[in-house]
């Protein structure tokens, strides 16, 4: 077989975001596009001689996109990729088989919460070999390669065939082919009592995962159904398919309604769970009560040790900045550390490696520990039944004995997706401009105690990260933030979050939405969303 240098010409905008490369999927199809990026990660990271893991969450063009990233390894030297059978593997089935086989690195073939399909997203990602997202050095160089690529290496050579497990030869590489779903599932069951969770499901517990006919269906069944023993059927939307059913695979109360209707209907179960398309986020429910992510990380801080691989307790939490205060009232009761990083799970990373922090979460409904170094979807579910399990307590009750104990953090987010760009650029850049001036004026019948915009250095390598998101502190402890997404790939999400503290005993019991309004109407007032975007009213709530 012959390797070919392709000639090629920079593509502009090939700049990876909060999580890799997004971009709409005909643009990915469209000439050279995911090549020229593929082999500016190769130039980066290096090939020769190396072993990758590979794998994406089964959206359309993951099958054609996999067959050309592997003859791209092939013709760059690499001596070894450990492929998903069908191409499939979840975010973090991917990090723990990097992690596990003690590989180079991974990629990623997957744009997550988006939507999927022919007209829909698509995006690559790259994994270091620690198992978690390249820091922003390296995909800053990866943009810098793609600037200048002049061509890229190709295998001339058929696909071959991903749906049996075995190993293959591609020219001078071998290709693996394993089960997506056997050494996630063994990994869980070191973690968790899942004697115990059996025989809670045995006594007659009942769930629901809606696996949003993504990547997690077939875990989730191997998992729940078939080692957990829950009845058959638990698991809702288990097949994953390539236009995730035309459904936004995205578990928020707004994306996920079926599941919160049933949740909150009549004959709901104990418990409710989703996860998105690439199967690191979860969303979990109890019966008649939606657990806001911020609240389940501080729940899942508090608990974790009932669980067996978190026995001898936390190093230390961690969670991204706009992610509630909640967590870190947790820590200081537990006398252990906490860290506030920028948005996106990379930035976890040195902490998880370093051993200062055990668990960690983001608002957006992602949760995970240093099992792998990507958040985990059922990852945090199997904690949440473990958990339930020991403590024997329905989630509405476990709720209400955390606020009483630690108060309660109320919290939402409103995201404003598709505004115009530069709309949603000149408020912020409006918003940066006044922030100087609010310190000591009043809103809402709140003082504005700080302003800033978020800067981070990292406590293990020094490294700086600049302009990740502005924030408003009132003298209350209310405060909000707002930070443009980095996910999406059409026009602008802005994305609002709110947060408000309750001490307790009373007033443990709002809406969060009323709890939150005053600070909702600072917010729209100080960054004139209105005024600037034309929108008065979000897209998302969570
Ligand atoms: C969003 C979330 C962030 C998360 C990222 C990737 O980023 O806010 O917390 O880490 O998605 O999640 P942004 O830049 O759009 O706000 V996933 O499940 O899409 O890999
Ligand atoms: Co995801």
């Amino acid at each position: 077989m012959t390797i070919h240098t392709v000639a090629t010409s920079p593509i502009a905008g090939q700049k990876p975001g909060t999580s890799g490369l997004r971009k709409k999927t005909p643009v990915f199809m469209g000439r050279h596009y995911l090549e020229n990026f593929v082999q500016s990660i190769f130039d980066v990271v290096g090939a020769e001689g190396k072993t990758f893991v590979l794998g994406g969450d089964g959206r359309y063009f993951n099958d054609r996109a996999a067959q050309v990233i592997l003859r791209m390894a092939a013709a760059n030297g690499a001596a070894r990729v450990i492929v998903g059978q069908g191409a499939i593997l979840s975010t973090p089935a991917a990090s723990h088989l990097i992690r596990l086989n003690k590989t180079d690195g991974g990629i990623i073939m997957s744009a997550s919460h988006n939507p999927g399909g022919p007209d829909e997203d698509f995006g690559v990602k790259f994994n270091m070999a620690n198992g978690g997202p390249a820091p922003e050095a390296v995909t800053e160089a990866m943009f810098e390669r793609t600037k200048v690529l002049t061509g890229y290496r190709m295998l001339d050579a058929q696909d071959i065939d991903l749906g049996r497990v075995g190993r293959v030869q591609l020219g001078a590489m071998v290709v693996d082919v394993v089960d997506p779903v056997a050494d996630y599932a063994a990994l869980m069951e070191t973690l968790f009592d899942f004697g115990a969770i059996r025989a809670m499901f045995q006594g007659g517990f009942r769930m629901r995962m809606d696996s949003m006919c993504a990547v997690t269906g077939p875990y989730a069944v191997e998992i729940l159904e078939r080692r957990l023993g829950a009845a058959a059927g638990t698991v809702v939307n288990k097949e994953p398919l390539p236009d995730f059913g035309g459904m936004h695979p995205d578990p928020n109360p707004t994306w996920a309604k079926g599941l919160m209707d049933e949740m909150m209907g009549p004959d709901a179960p104990d418990f409710g769970a989703a996860s998105d398309g690439d199967g690191d986020r979860n969303m979990v429910v109890g019966r008649g009560i939606y657990v806001s992510p911020s609240d389940s990380l501080a729940v899942l801080a508090a608990n974790a040790h009932l669980a067996p691989g978190y026995a001898k307790g936390l190093a230390g939490v961690a969670r991204s900045m706009p992610t509630s205060a909640a967590v870190d009232r947790v820590a200081e009761a537990l006398g252990i550390a906490s860290f506030e990083t920028p948005t996106g799970w990379k930035f976890f990373g040195n902490l998880l490696d370093a051993g200062r922090a055990t668990l960690c979460g983001e608002e957006s409904f992602g949760t995970g520990s240093d099992h792998v170094r990507e958040k985990d979807g059922l990852w945090a579910v199997l904690l949440w039944l473990n958990i339930l399990a020991v403590r024997k307590q329905s989630v509405a009750e476990i709720l209400a004995e955390h606020w009483a104990r630690f108060g309660r953090n109320y919290y939402s987010r409103h995201d404003f997706e598709a505004v115009a760009s530069d709309r949603a650029d000149a408020m912020m850049a409006a918003l940066r401009g006044a922030l100087a001036g609010l310190k000591g004026q009043v809103f809402e019948g709140m003082t504005v105690s700080g302003a800033d915009d978020f800067a981070y250095t990292d406590p293990v390598d020094g490294s700086v990260s600049e302009k990740q998101g502005v924030r408003v502190m009132f003298s209350d402890g209310s405060r909000f933030v707002l930070r443009l997404s980095g996910t999406g790939t059409e026009g602008a999400t802005l994305r609002l979050y709110l947060e408000r503290y309750a001490a307790g005993p009373a007033g443990l019991n709002l809406d969060p939405q009323e709890a939150l309004a005053p600070v909702i109407r600072a917010a729209h007032g100080i960054a004139r969303i209105a005024g600037f975007t034309g929108r008065e009213t979000p897209d998302v709530v969570t």
